[in-house]
């Protein structure tokens, strides 16, 4: 964990942790750190996201979930980043079905179509693989996520992202969920629709092949933080295709084969 000095501050884990936070609160957004401080890197990264994640507490926020995040190619590809990584979500951040785009409180929101679990067991890593990380499964929910950087443009590396909750902003999903076995997850195709026209596609293949990989990728990463992915736990497995801007005055609509839609409107 280095410490990085540019012409008006000095970087490190305590400041990084605090400007990001800052940026969300003030919504503004900033020119990522690693242009100033290459050694920020995944693990450090992860340092800043769980420091902040015990302000969000603080502050009186409830973790209830996960969001992975960089799982699919389309994501990997557009972001310029090859690495997955998992994120916190807290109550803050969950939206109820018919809910706007939150723009008063992102600076430059996309919207992304997600598959969502909620857990039925709780998954401990080291060791999960997604056979064993499917069956702690309860239901499976469409959803969407609407992503938020506090990076100017969205340009980032990778321990910036994984720093900032992994361009965390908020969530919604359809709440009528299947259970995992009653339908082909990674045959689950969406259709992504803005201003009732067709912009996307995907299926759950694109989730690193099936999601209940990430969903092992998350259990394994959280235990090497020491932490466990608990029952009734909300898992995002990560943005199917590219995101799509979500300004005011636009509506989305995420069109799953199964699973049922996600409406969203720009507010
Ligand atoms: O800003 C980003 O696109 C990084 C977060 C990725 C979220 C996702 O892949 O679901
Ligand atoms: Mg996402």
């Amino acid at each position: 964990m280095g410490i990085a000095q540019s012409p008006d501050r000095v970087w490190d884990v305590t400041t990084a942790a605090a400007e990001l936070l800052a940026c969300e609160d003030e919504r503004r957004d900033r020119e990522p750190f690693t242009d100033v401080w290459p050694e920020l890197d995944v693990d450090t990264g992860y340092t800043i996201q769980d420091r902040n994640l015990e302000e969000r507490i603080r502050r009186g926020e409830q973790v209830v979930g996960i969001k992975l995040g960089l799982t699919s190619k389309a994501k990997q590809e557009r972001m310029g980043v090859e690495t997955p990584f998992v994120a916190w979500l807290t109550d803050a951040m969950m939206l109820t079905p018919g809910d706007p785009v939150p723009q008063q409180k992102l600076i430059h929101p996309r919207v992304e179509p997600e598959l969502v679990f909620v857990m039925a067991d709780r998954l401990d890593g080291p060791g999960v693989t997604a056979e064993s990380a499917m069956a702690a499964v309860g239901t499976v929910h469409a959803g969407a996520e609407v992503i938020d950087s506090r990076y100017t443009k969205f340009r980032f590396r990778a321990g910036d992202v994984v720093a900032d909750n992994a361009s965390s902003g908020a969530f919604v999903m359809n709440p009528a969920g299947l259970a995992p076995r009653a339908f082909d997850i990674s045959a689950e195709e969406v259709r992504v629709e803005v201003d009732d026209a067709f912009v996307d596609s995907a299926t759950g293949a694109a989730i690193l092949g099936h999601p209940g990989e990430a969903l092992a990728l998350a259990a394994n990463e959280l235990a090497r933080r020491g932490r466990g992915i608990e029952p009734g736990w909300i898992v995002l497995t990560g943005g199917m295709t590219d995101a799509v801007l979500a300004p005011p005055g636009c509506s989305i609509d995420l069109r799953f084969t199964n699973l049922g839609a996600v409406h969203l409107s720009g507010g």
